[in-house]
C-alpha cells in the first residue's frame, strides 16, 4: 500500500514544472497524478519547489491544522504552488479544473519517522 509520504508526493510534488504552466496543467496533472478516479477530487495543490525545501517545513513554524490538530506547520518562505479547482459545471468523470498560480506560504501536516508532510492543509 501507497505510504502516506508518497502520497504526499504523488499528490502536491511538482517541482519541475514550473515556470511553464498553462491553462490545462490542472486538467492533465490531476488525471496524471490519479486524482480523477472515482471521483474528481475538489481541490488540490501542486508545489513547485524542491523536495527537501519542502519536507523542511516540518521543522518551521508551527501552527494549527483547519481540523483544529495541531501537528501543522508553515512555512518561513512564500512558495511557487498551483492551486487546481474543479470548475462548477465538471461532472465526473469529466474532471475540468480552473489552474490558478500563486505564491503563498504553504501549511503542511507532517507525520511519521522520519518526520514528513502528509497532508497539504491551506495557503496563506
Ligand atoms: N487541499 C489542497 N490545497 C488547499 C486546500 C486543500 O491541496 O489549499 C487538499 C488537501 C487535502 C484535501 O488532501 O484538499 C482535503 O482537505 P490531502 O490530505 O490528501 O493532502
Amino acid at each position: 500500500r501507497e505510504s502516506q509520504a508518497k502520497k504526499f508526493i504523488r499528490q502536491h510534488m511538482d517541482p519541475d514544472s514550473y515556470p511553464n504552466i498553462g491553462s490545462s496543467y490542472c486538467n492533465q496533472m490531476m488525471r496524471r497524478r490519479n486524482m480523477t478516479k472515482g471521483r474528481c477530487k475538489p481541490v488540490n495543490t501542486f508545489v513547485h519547489e524542491p523536495l527537501v525545501d519542502v519536507q523542511a517545513v516540518c521543522f518551521q513554524e508551527k501552527v494549527t491544522c483547519k481540523d483544529g490538530q495541531s501537528d501543522c506547520y508553515q512555512s518561513s518562505s512564500s512558495m511557487s504552488i498551483t492551486d487546481c479547482r474543479l470548475t462548477n459545471g465538471s461532472k465526473y468523470p469529466n474532471c475540468a479544473y480552473r489552474t490558478s498560480q500563486k505564491k503563498r506560504h504553504i501549511i503542511v501536516a507532517c507525520n511519521g519517522n522520519p518526520y514528513v508532510p502528509v497532508h497539504f492543509d491551506a495557503s496563506v
